[in-house]
């Protein structure tokens, strides 16, 4: 058996960890053979609906979970994590402004990312799902000085994942039809899912669907899908958040076979994003590392749209600067 390696998980005590923890406890993202150590942070307040969700993870009996820990404390909970998933923020409340928003999450995310430098592994690898999760990633990448900012990444899988289906429902195939595909930017409503490169059982995806389609439909569905889902069931995405976590942990530690997906990364300048931004771009996962893919051809509507989603990235890193060191 494989020595067991730690996984800290923040806002454990919420609805997305409340589907993510079982899942990762029963070896779906490092696998059937590697136990795993839970290192649970909660704030104070949701330390008792913690406790909730692990006696349920205990009720499971799991055979990969060595050790369960609950804390409110982020310097236990990423003491030599070599991953961090970090889905707890601050949500919005009422007659709170964006910038308010952002900048109570900054303040989360600049202790955690302290934390995590402070404490974890030196190999850690750390995924954001908070939002807003990209900026929350810069900030916490920036407060981590012991780290490199490729050891920070921010979640857009559930956008291509959502991305995928669309484009395979339209089409009539599969989702495994799907590939190529690619999330440019922020996760939020300026994503911008690009179908350019992607086919569908090897044809062009652009030959089988109209502009109008792409423009008028597909874009605006992926961008809005998250606030559809929270119109019909009254509560966020989450059992597909976790999905998307899962999967953006597994293809980073096993690869993807060549495959491209999309995560959130630095920015180090690459098709003429500003260096320094966390955006979403193409990767290919290999030997537990990504790299961007390089070199595709941008056309006009797509390099229009990577614009204004690096606008607005731009903006939110503007107003979190003060935490930026
Ligand atoms: P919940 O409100 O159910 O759970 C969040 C949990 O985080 C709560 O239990 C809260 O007590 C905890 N928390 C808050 N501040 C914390 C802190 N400083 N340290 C530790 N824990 C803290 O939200 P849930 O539905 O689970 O969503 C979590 C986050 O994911 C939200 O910010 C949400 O917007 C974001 N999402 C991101 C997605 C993505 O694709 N990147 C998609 C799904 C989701 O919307």
């Amino acid at each position: 058996m494989k020595a067991p390696v730690r996984v800290a998980v923040t806002g454990a005590a919420g609805q997305i960890s409340y589907s993510l923890l079982f899942r990762i406890a029963a070896g779906e993202m490092l696998g059937e053979d590697q136990p795993i150590i839970l290192q649970l942070l909660e704030i104070s307040p949701a330390l008792e609906a913690l406790n909730g969700t692990v006696m349920e993870l205990e009720d499971c009996a799991f055979p990969l979970v060595s050790k369960i820990i609950q804390t409110d404390d982020p310097n236990i909970a990423f003491k030599d994590a070599e991953f961090c998933i970090l889905v707890g923020a601050r949500p919005r409340g009422p007659g709170m402004e964006r910038s308010d928003l952002l900048e109570a999450n900054a303040q989360i995310f600049s202790i955690q990312g302290k934390a995590i430098s402070d404490n974890a592994d030196s190999n850690v690898k750390v995924l954001v799902v908070g939002n807003p999760a990209n900026t929350n990633a810069l900030i916490a990448c920036r407060n981590a000085p012991n780290l490199k900012p490729s050891q920070f990444t921010a979640m857009t899988r559930l956008d291509h994942n959502r991305a995928i289906a669309q484009l395979a429902q339209k089409c009539g195939y599969h989702n495994s039809d799907v590939s190529g595909l690619i999330i440019w930017g922020n996760h939020s409503a300026t994503q911008y899912p690009d179908i350019h490169h992607c086919t569908v059982a090897g044809q062009p995806a652009t030959d089988l669907v109209e502009v109008s389609w792409i423009v008028e439909n597909f874009i605006p569905t992926v961008q809005q899908r998250g606030a559809a889902i929270i119109k019909a069931r009254g509560l966020s995405s989450a059992a597909s958040a976790a999905n998307a976590a899962i999967e953006h942990m597994r293809d980073w530690v096993n690869g993807t076979n060549g495959g491209m997906v999309s995560m959130g990364i630095y920015s180090d300048g690459c098709y003429g994003v500003e260096e320094g931004l966390v955006f979403s771009f193409p990767v290919i996962c290999e030997g537990g590392s990504y790299s961007v893919v390089q070199g595709l051809p941008i056309n006009d509507l797509s390099q229009k749209l990577i614009k204004k989603t690096e606008v607005e990235l731009k903006e939110e890193k503007e107003g979190v600067s003060a935490l930026l060191p």
